[in-house]
């Protein structure tokens, strides 16, 4: 039987690295994305850090203040998260991998598992050089860089991508996968978190390989048959699960940039209507109604704003669409002083008819968040 060709592709510290695309300049400082909790100036945790920053020891989860002293005389960046800003560039991101892969299967805000194997051929050669054109083609549009793992299957693939970080491409073909795995420590396998772990190894079992030659009966009387046999089977590299598409989109939108930087309501509203078109036309063929309407705009210094509006009853009219947005854009820049360098228009809170069901998750399963 043919071998599945399957890669992970998790995008390289990845709050930091947007950081550092809209602001180039502190590329080459320490920086720190925080979750500020707000109760004291550095209470709260950091959320990532550049390859830099880990380089002074900083990682993801450690507390402000200690990654503070870690980096005190460093010429460091400290910044709050911006998770809207994040999503966008994941978008955009997700969007170009989709291109890669025969099925798609998004998993955190920035990695997903894409199953090439037809597009491949069943070939590892061809499963390298696709891995290959990806990460040129994500850092030519997204000017970001990558982590790659191709192997026979997810939890391969997965392991494979951590393997080599940032920028990193490893290849486990089928008959490297046990050697590949032998000598790792088993935390690497996906569920085996540090409870899991500190079992295993007071039974004695420390690596991969280990795992796999521990007596399965034993295995099962302490973790239960089914993740014993999942154990088993992971530490042999043996994984069936499907790289599929999982869930709905909960929203639709799309983002475009201005010609030139703006406030003129005029001006901007040629790009919403246009995008509201589009929007419109996505839908229309399987007769989506949804009762959120949204602007996002993002500002000249690269800040995102969002305003939405829920409305009374479903509706798929354009005119309401238009009308919403215009609506919407015209408060924003009543309200605020800035000038708009990207426009967006989103809708979401989608109403269901059922006898579209099937349409309607086929095609939301297609489209992006
Ligand atoms: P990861 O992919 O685990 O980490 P990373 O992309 O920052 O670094 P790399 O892949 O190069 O090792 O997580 C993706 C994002 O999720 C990360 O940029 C920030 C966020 N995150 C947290 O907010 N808290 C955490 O504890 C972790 C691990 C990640
Ligand atoms: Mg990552």
């Amino acid at each position: 039987m043919q071998s599945r060709v399957v890669m992970l592709v998790d995008l390289d510290y990845f709050f930091a690295q947007c950081e550092e695309l809209r602001n180039p300049s502190i590329k080459d400082r320490p920086i720190v994305v925080c979750v500020y909790s707000g109760r004291t100036e550095d209470s709260g945790a950091v959320s990532t850090a550049n390859y830099i920053a880990r380089e002074y020891g900083v990682k993801s989860g450690m507390p402000i203040f200690l990654a503070k002293k870690k980096l005190e005389s460093a010429n460091s960046v400290f910044l709050p998260v911006d998770y809207v800003f994040y999503e966008e560039i994941s978008g955009q991101v997700m969007d170009t991998l989709k291109g890669f892969a025969d099925h798609f299967e998004q998993v955190g805000i920035d990695e997903a598992y894409l199953d090439v194997t037809q597009r491949a051929n069943g070939s590892f050669e061809e499963g390298q050089k696709l891995a290959v054109s990806l990460k040129s083609e994500v850092l030519r549009r997204q000017k970001l860089t990558c982590s790659i793992g191709v192997a026979p299957n997810k939890i391969v693939a997965k392991i494979a991508a951590d393997t080599k970080k940032p920028d990193g491409l490893t290849v486990v073909t089928p008959e490297q996968v046990t050697v590949f795995l032998a000598p790792l420590p088993v935390s690497r396998l996906i569920g085996v978190g540090t409870k899991t772990r500190e079992r295993m190894q007071a039974l004695g079992i420390n690596t991969i390989f280990d795992l796999s030659n521990y007596d399965m009966q034993k295995l099962i009387a302490v973790f239960g048959k089914t993740l014993a046999m999942y154990f088993h089977d992971a530490s042999l590299g043996m994984d069936d699960e499907l790289v599929q598409e999982r869930g709905e989109a909960t929203s639709i939108s799309r983002i475009s940039t201005l010609k030139h930087d703006s406030r003129v309501l005029s001006f901007i509203l040629e790009k919403a209507d246009q995008l509201c078109d589009e929007i419109h036309a996505t839908i229309a063929k399987d007769r989506i109604e949804y009762k959120t309407i949204g602007i996002i705009v993002i500002t000249t210094d690269m800040s995102v704003h969002t305003r939405s509006k829920t409305l009374e009853n479903p509706t798929d009219s354009l005119e309401t669409l238009k009308g919403t947005a215009k609506e919407l854009l015209e408060k924003f820049l009543y309200q605020t002083e800035y000038e708009a360098r990207r426009i967006g228009v989103k809708i979401s809170n989608f109403a269901r008819e059922q006898k579209n069901q099937t349409q309607l998750t086929s095609f939301i399963k297609g489209s992006k968040g």
